[in-house]
């Protein structure tokens, strides 16, 4: 699902307030389009210093969608910082399906401890939510709503759409992403969808109709769509899911069950390092995950179909094949379950986020929006499966 109709009225406003701002960049041609379009998101985008796609002058300044010269989306006011990266998050819900407060505040201390390096010398990603009044002020940015009770959205696109325009403020869309916290979806009982990678609209349905969802739960499935949102797969480079050295939420192995630290404990976050590959025709026992895998544990599938966990940290042996022993260097085995032989890459996800999916930025990053290969998520089906390790 791809908001046109917002895409437009934003390039229209940039393109006022870049002409205003330089007569120069107006003469530039354009293989692409109309040459005030494509241009302005160039002039634009070179003035985002902190590289979130929300461009230096709405940051300081707030942003006017329309052009008329009043603010709609009060960016400082909001918390914006021009060398910080930024992400917003409008967020609507269903009667009892909006995340605790508690469930947030771990949303927040993941982006907020990432691995991102900013102009102004800190680390991390400003998340701001916007619950509405629903979870007080911390999480009001006076945006969030209840809305109908829908147990299935079916067709969820278009449903989602709908629910999105009777609900968000087009002012919003070249700054905020849209979720909805829901029920369920197209019949079934997949627990999200980001429609779309990268994207600026994603839903969280692990309701009462399939799930109980918990803290855990909703925490990795919210930063799992939203990790689609900002450009994110299941495989890292790839499709390829279940992959025991990719150390992600958005690894189906990691949604709901949080990554594995070595010290036992979990996290629900991305990726921060990329351990080394493993092919599956010849994997090496002796080496497990390699160095990266020191501080974690991880699980992969045995020829059986069953589940297993390391004991210890990743970076010491692991019985790939599931004979007994970790001595293997030359026996196949289909580590990630999906009966197919593959090469399996990992991937640092902190180092390859793309700001400005969909809407976001006012379609400055237009390069990075490619149609998704993968629209099916993590089912409670195959989550009770899981369970079974
Ligand atoms: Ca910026
Ligand atoms: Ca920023
Ligand atoms: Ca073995
Ligand atoms: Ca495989
Ligand atoms: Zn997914």
């Amino acid at each position: 699902m791809r908001p046109r109709p917002a895409v437009l009225t934003a390039l229209t406003s940039l393109a006022a307030a870049a002409l205003a701002a330089s007569s120069a960049v107006a003469a530039a041609p354009s293989a692409t389009g109309p040459a005030t379009t494509t241009v302005t998101a160039a002039a634009v985008l070179a003035t985002d210093t902190d590289g979130d796609s929300l461009p230096d002058s709405w940051e300081t300044n707030g942003y006017d969608a329309n052009g008329d010269g009043v603010i709609d989306v009060d960016l400082p006011a909001m918390g914006a910082n021009p060398k910080k990266k930024d992400l917003f998050v409008e967020m609507d819900y269903m009667s009892g399906r909006l995340a605790s407060t508690a469930a947030l505040d771990r949303i927040v201390q993941v982006f907020a401890t990432a691995p991102v390096s900013n102009p102004d010398g800190s680390t991390g990603v400003n998340i701001h939510l916007d619950a509405g009044a629903a979870r007080g002020t911390k999480y009001n940015l006076g945006g969030g709503n209840e809305v109908t009770y829908d147990a299935d959205l079916n067709p969820s696109a278009a449903q989602t759409n709908a629910i999105k325009a009777a609900n968000f403020a087009t002012a919003r869309k070249a700054v905020f992403h849209y979720m909805l916290w829901g029920d369920s979806y197209d019949g079934g009982c997949s627990s999200g969808q980001a429609f779309n990678i990268p994207n600026d609209t994603f839903i969280v349905t692990v309701g009462p109709k399939c799930w109980t969802a918990t803290d855990d739960i909703n925490v990795g499935t919210f930063v799992h769509e939203l990790g689609h949102n900002i450009g994110l797969r299941h495989g890292g480079p790839d499709d390829l899911n279940r992959k025991p050295n990719y150390l992600s939420v958005m690894n189906y192995s990691f949604q709901l069950d949080g990554v594995l630290k070595a010290d036992g404990s979990k996290y629900w976050g991305y990726s921060s390092v990329q351990p080394t590959s493993i092919y599956e025709g010849r994997p090496d026992e002796t080496v497990g995950l390699g160095s990266l895998g020191a501080g974690y544990k991880t699980t992969w599938k045995c020829p059986d179909g069953t589940t297993r966990t390391t004991p210890g940290a990743a970076n010491l042996p692991i019985d790939w094949n599931c004979d007994g022993d970790t001595n293997d260097t030359t026996t196949p085995a289909d580590i990630n379950g999906d009966k197919t032989t593959s090469t399996l890459i990992a991937q640092n996800n902190w180092a390859n986020i793309v700001f400005g999916g969909g809407a976001v930025g006012g379609g400055s990053d237009r390069r990075a929006k490619v149609p998704a290969s993968e629209l099916k998520e993590l089912t409670a089906t195959e989550w009770a499966e899981m369970q079974q390790r």
